[in-house]
């Protein structure tokens, strides 16, 4: 059977948004589906079905218990290319995510060109963590993208990182910092040193320029302002920054996403908030917090689904500050539990983060990547009940034959018997 498990509807019970009916008879498909987004999964599942030969005869019928089924990849730290992103759509159409989200600017590197600001791809993105070469993407190569995940029914969320996350952009631009900020461009993977003059006028011409860009490039709903760890923004400061901030995200047609710091200031409506630290009961409160002002969550809970986190003590990458992340840690957990007061409803989807620190190539990431994103992807699609870890292992060791025939980069993980 496929990743993620199918659900299974009653006959009569709406398909939605993104949901299918596969009916395989002598093999023969017939696909009903409301939408192209519902077509193209029955596809996916076909396509898994058949495994290259005839496709068994069987009946699904199918829709995904969230509506944001993503990942985020970190292109500041270290930067990907457009065909490397292209590659991690094809992971995430594969197993039918719908959302990428792309962390295009840090204190590492700036990764868009804005033509308004030059300097900030000239200069801030000629850095990476680590002092390697860099790169940005033109407005051409990010239509590609946008364009690439669009025929896979994936929509790119772009991130801008505020008010800190910001060094990139300071050494290209030194008056958005306030007075006396360093200039230099960093290589280093410390966070929370940087903000952006919150009281500055300036600052928000920079936004407004920066997110009319970027609101013209990508047609999904969301821009995504950061707004993590901004330790070295005041509590007040960080206050007034979100309120200026959020009407420029809202007068480019879009609404506001944002890491759970942006909890702590008031939200305008349609506002979803990303949940990721369980280190401390501080995440938490700030999901509620979230939640009781009427936004959406996605949760990105950094013990489970951030992808960066060492599989155990031997992983050569990555990091371990939310501990090892074993491929049943991103499985065995239902949303609806994570966050006590954070119920079903209030929970938009789940998000995979790929924090690049540590990750340089292609490579890097498809090992860190897989096999967790099917964890990923099916606590995000398949409905708790029909989730089971003995039955997902055995799914997963079949996608290792797969990965090995196209020369993909997965992590052996010990918790499947691969050969099976
Ligand atoms: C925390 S998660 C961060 C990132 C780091 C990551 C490393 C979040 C919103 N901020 O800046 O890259 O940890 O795991």
């Amino acid at each position: 059977m496929i990743i993620p498990a199918p659900a299974r509807l009653a006959p009569g019970e709406p398909l939605g948004e993104e949901g299918y009916r596969l009916d395989v008879r002598g093999g023969h498909a017939r696909v009903d589906a409301e939408t192209d987004a519902g077509r193209f999964y029955a596809e996916q599942t076909l396509r898994r079905l058949s495994d290259g030969g005839t496709p068994p005869d069987g009946a699904i019928a199918d829709r995904p218990r969230f509506a944001w089924r993503g990942c985020m990849l970190d292109v500041a730290r270290h930067f990907f290319g457009v065909a490397d992103v292209c590659r991690l759509i094809d992971h995430l159409a594969s197993y039918k995510l719908n959302v990428l989200h792309l962390h295009l600017s840090d204190d590492q590197g700036w990764r868009l060109a804005v033509e308004s600001w030059p300097r900030l791809a000239e200069h801030g993105g000629s850095s990476a963590a680590g002092g390697g070469p860099g790169g940005f993407y033109t407005h051409d190569d990010l239509r590609a993208i946008v364009r690439y995940a669009a025929d896979r029914h994936v929509t790119v969320v772009p991130e801008i990182d505020t008010p800190g996350h910001v060094q990139a952009a300071l050494a290209a631009y030194p008056e958005l910092g306030a007075p006396g900020s360093s200039r230099e461009l960093y290589t280093g993977v410390q966070v929370g040193f940087s903000s952006l003059d919150v009281h500055s006028a300036l600052t928000y011409r920079f936004l407004d320029d920066v997110f009319g860009e970027l609101a013209a490039l990508t047609p999904g709903d969301f821009l995504h302002i950061g707004g993590d760890e901004a330790h070295s923004t005041s509590r007040d400061d960080y206050l007034a920054f979100m309120a200026r901030v959020q009407p420029v995200v809202g007068a480019h047609g879009k609404r506001l996403a944002g890491w759970e710091e942006i909890a702590a200031a008031p939200l305008p409506d349609g506002a979803v908030v990303q949940y990721w630290n369980t280190a401390g009961p501080r995440g938490q409160d700030l999901a509620r917090a979230a939640a009781a002002q009427g936004a959406r969550l996605v949760l990105s809970p950094a013990d489970r689904v951030y992808l960066d986190m060492r599989y155990d003590a031997g992983t050569p990458l990555g990091q371990d500050w939310a501990g090892h992340v074993e491929l049943r840690d991103s499985y065995d957990w239902d949303p609806a539990a994570l966050v006590d007061g954070v119920a079903e409803d209030a929970i938009l989807g789940v998000e995979a983060a790929l924090w690049t620190e540590t990750l340089a190539t292609l490579h890097d990431v498809e090992t860190m990547l897989l096999p967790r994103l099917c964890a990923v992807a099916e606590v995000a699609w398949s409905p708790q009940e029909r989730r089971e870890w003995g039955d997902f292992r055995a799914r997963v060791a079949r996608e290792g034959a797969r990965w090995d025939a196209a020369g993909v980069a997965y992590h052996r993980s010990p918790q499947v018997d691969w050969a099976g």
